[in-house]
């Protein structure tokens, strides 16, 4: 009865060969993510594998299989000996299931209720006379969640002794976004190209797309849209929608289900129909039976993410139709399956006084007219995944519709793949940032959380090793976002690095410093899309001669002589009022908006005396120098774990933080150069002039650079 699979021998074969090397020696090229279980030093091995020697699995579904090779597989690792799966509860150390499986569960009183469909309750009890831990969920994926939890306190060293977890969602919908083309190539990826392999599926099936999906299953990540929001209308032809199924059967047990973004004109490009108007009977037809055919291949589909008339998209507004009217056309298609659209709110037009105005402008008089599964997806920011912009005004002021975050994790406007930044900090300071509105923060104004994926074929996946820390923060928040964001970097740094604690000690304070960093050399003290044209790599803060105003950096910093920063107030474009009470009323006046908002909201003289007791010129000048120098205390900090983490990926973050430090300099230094231009003062004492005159910055040019 105890006899061990070969798998299971297997497992534990590697776990054995794995643990003669000491850890700091293990190689690692940064695939096997932030669940590498490297083993545990002897005596934690020790108590943990008395407690997990055997295991009781109720069922057989493809989640809960995932569950078991899964927990062999950290445990086998980790301890150094698989649990044996055993066939009866009377000898297991661990008992998992759902009550409909096991209905003895049902006897424990294990608050089940406050786990939802998706959560889990992890419990040390004492049952007929044995000491177990149980792992339950209300479904097999809640199950699988609960391994996953149950597997990241061993990696983290944490005691199982008290064991009494239970744990849920706040979203229900947490999905990744993957900006995909058809041809492989990702727009703003940094990551090389597209995991999904269009040409060879379905005939094809990368093994990779497991071990994506069990990341994100890993930190509850339940969606994930395949293709780019700037759409080709091929993805939904039948060959495509082959290849879409085939990949939703890979992540389907391990709890995240298949989206797809759709091009409004969609029923004309691949339809035959000579329009796409959402109140033409054809088109609503159309778009019926697209669902109804997806639903055939793809059973548990989860919906469409649509960009509508926006940066040249199609959309409703091209049939003189509003937006809800396009969005609920094709929530109709999905509602008989359960689907859901999510329309995005980012939209601006050349005509609006201020692009951040746009969204609210448009969407606020639809609230209340969108059908009950439409979200509407609305960036953190009103402008556009800045390096720091305030919350959207939208958020918390559609009362009576679902509204969803998008954010990047991708680091379109931070520094690519090459620059730390931990953005778990960025979306820390969104989801937390106070609303004026009944529900007083952001976090508890949204429904869903949607992010812009860093995925891609690298071999870390993620483009950079600290990168892989973005997609996991994401999951984290995206699951809890009442979560510290230093208490996310303590578990992935340990995960990932290992738990020498001089590690943890020197890589979570680097990665909690490394966003402010970035806002320091590239747009302090609110400025914002500053970057060069196109590719967004490295300053352009004098372009002024692009085909729309709003696409310029001069339209957005509007430096003269005298000053510089964007009047938001009543005074200027007045987006300032699209916020409610006290947000308001704080943010408008030059007395009290925080000063990492000051030149979003304020035109301000160059002499104005700061909070810091400096001109504002004098300020910006010296975050500049912050900036740089915060890149380079954290590669001195990176310099002393030289031997505490494995040769490749020390040298890797070693060669990027360099390049960061470079390109640190460089924003700086053109940012400098361009603004003494414009207002013709001498620099503060004690910081160095640009290493080149302005001319040199301008004439910069990078026709290849990535992800365009
Ligand atoms: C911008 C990106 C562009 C995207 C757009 C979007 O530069 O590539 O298509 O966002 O979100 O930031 O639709």
């Amino acid at each position: 009865m105890r006899a061990a699979s070969a798998t299971m021998r297997a497992v534990a074969a590697v776990a054995l060969a794995h643990s003669a090397a000491p850890a700091a020696a293990q190689r690692s090229d940064g695939y096997d993510l932030w669940l590498r279980y490297d083993p545990l030093p002897p005596a934690e091995r020790a108590s943990y594998r008395l407690l997990l020697r055997s295991a009781f699995f109720a069922g057989d579904s493809g989640s809960m299989q995932a569950a078991r090779e899964e927990l062999q597989r950290g445990v086998g690792a980790m301890v150094g000996a698989a649990p044996i799966a055993v066939a009866s509860l009377g000898n297991a150390d661990l008992i998992v299931g759902t009550p409909a499986a096991l209905p003895a569960l049902k006897s424990l009183g294990l608050p089940l209720n406050a786990a939802g469909p998706e959560g889990f309750v992890l419990r040390r009890i004492a049952w007929k006379g044995r000491d177990v831990i149980v792992v339950a969920g209300n479904s097999d994926v809640g199950v699988l969640r609960g391994i996953f939890a149950l597997l990241r306190r061993i990696q983290t060293g944490q005691p199982l002794e008290s064991l009494n977890v239970v744990e849920a969602p706040r979203y229900a919908l947490r999905l990744l976004n993957h900006w995909d083309n058809l041809d492989r190539t990702v727009e703003r990826g940094y990551a090389g190209q597209s995991l999904w392999d269009w040409h060879k599926l379905p005939g094809w099936v990368d093994p990779r797309y497991t071990d994506y999906a069990r990341a994100n299953a890993s930190v509850g990540i339940n969606g994930a849209v395949l293709n780019n929001v700037n759409a080709s209308a091929e993805i939904l032809t039948p060959p495509y929608l082959e290849k879409v199924a085939a990949i939703a059967g890979v992540l389907r047990p391990w709890g995240v289900r298949t989206y797809l973004s759709a091009r409004f004109t969609a029923p004309i490009a691949i339809g035959g129909l000579k329009t796409a108007d959402p109140l033409d009977p054809q088109v609503q037809r159309w778009w019926r039976s697209k669902a109804d055919s997806i639903y055939r291949l793809i059973p548990d589909f989860g919906g469409f993410l649509i960009k509508a008339n926006s940066e040249g998209q199609p959309g409703p507004q091209d049939y003189g139709r509003s937006h809800a009217d396009g969005a609920n056309m094709i929530a109709d298609a999905l509602a008989p399956h359960g689907g859901t659209v999510m329309w995005r709110a980012f939209i601006y037009s050349p005509e609006e006084v201020d692009r951040a105005r746009s969204a609210y402008d448009e969407f606020k008089p639809l609230d209340g007219k969108f059908r009950s599964n439409v979200i509407l997806q609305v960036k953190n920011g009103p402008i556009d995944f800045q390096p720091r912009e305030p919350f959207h005004p939208l958020f918390g002021q559609m009362p009576a519709t679902r509204v969803g975050m998008e954010v990047q994790i991708t680091k379109e406007y931070l520094g690519f793949a090459t620059h730390l930044a931990f953005l778990g900090a960025l979306w820390e300071e969104v989801l937390d940032s106070r609303t004026a509105t009944p529900r007083a923060r952001v976090a508890g104004e949204i429904s869903a959380l949607a992010g812009v994926a860093n995925i891609g074929t690298d071999r870390n996946w993620t483009g950079s090793h600290f990168d892989q820390a973005n997609w996991y923060a994401f999951g984290r928040l995206a699951w809890n976002p009442t979560l510290r964001s230093s208490d996310i970097a303590q578990e992935w740094s340990r995960m990932t690095w290992g738990n020498d604690r001089q590690v943890t000690e020197t890589v979570v304070p680097m990665m909690l410093r490394s966003r402010d960093a970035v806002v320091d050399y590239m747009t302090p003290l609110g400025l914002t899309h500053l970057m060069a044209t196109g590719h967004h790599y490295g300053p352009g803060p004098w372009v002024d001669d692009l085909e729309r105003r709003d696409w310029n950096p001069t339209y957005y910093h509007r430096a003269t002589r005298d000053g510089i920063g964007f009047d938001r107030t009543a005074g200027g474009s007045n987006a300032v009022s699209q916020y409610a009470g006290a947000v308001q009323h704080c943010w408008s006046s030059l007395e009290c908006v925080p000063d990492r908002y000051l030149l979003w909201f304020h035109h301000v003289p160059w002499t104005k005396r700061l909070r810091s007791g400096r001109t504002l010129w004098a300020d910006m000048v010296k975050r500049y120098d912050d900036g740089v120098s915060a890149v380079r205390e954290m590669r001195r900090d990176w310099a002393s774990l030289n031997g505490r983490i494995d040769a490749e990926r020390y040298r890797e973050v070693t060669a990027f933080l360099k390049i960061q430090e470079q390109e640190a300099k460089w924003w700086r230094d053109a940012s400098i150069a361009y603004f003494q231009s414009i207002n013709g003062l001498p620099l503060p004492p004690g910081h160095a002039p640009p290493e080149h005159a302005l001319e040199h910055y301008k004439s910069l040019r990078f026709p290849y650079a990535p992800g365009n």
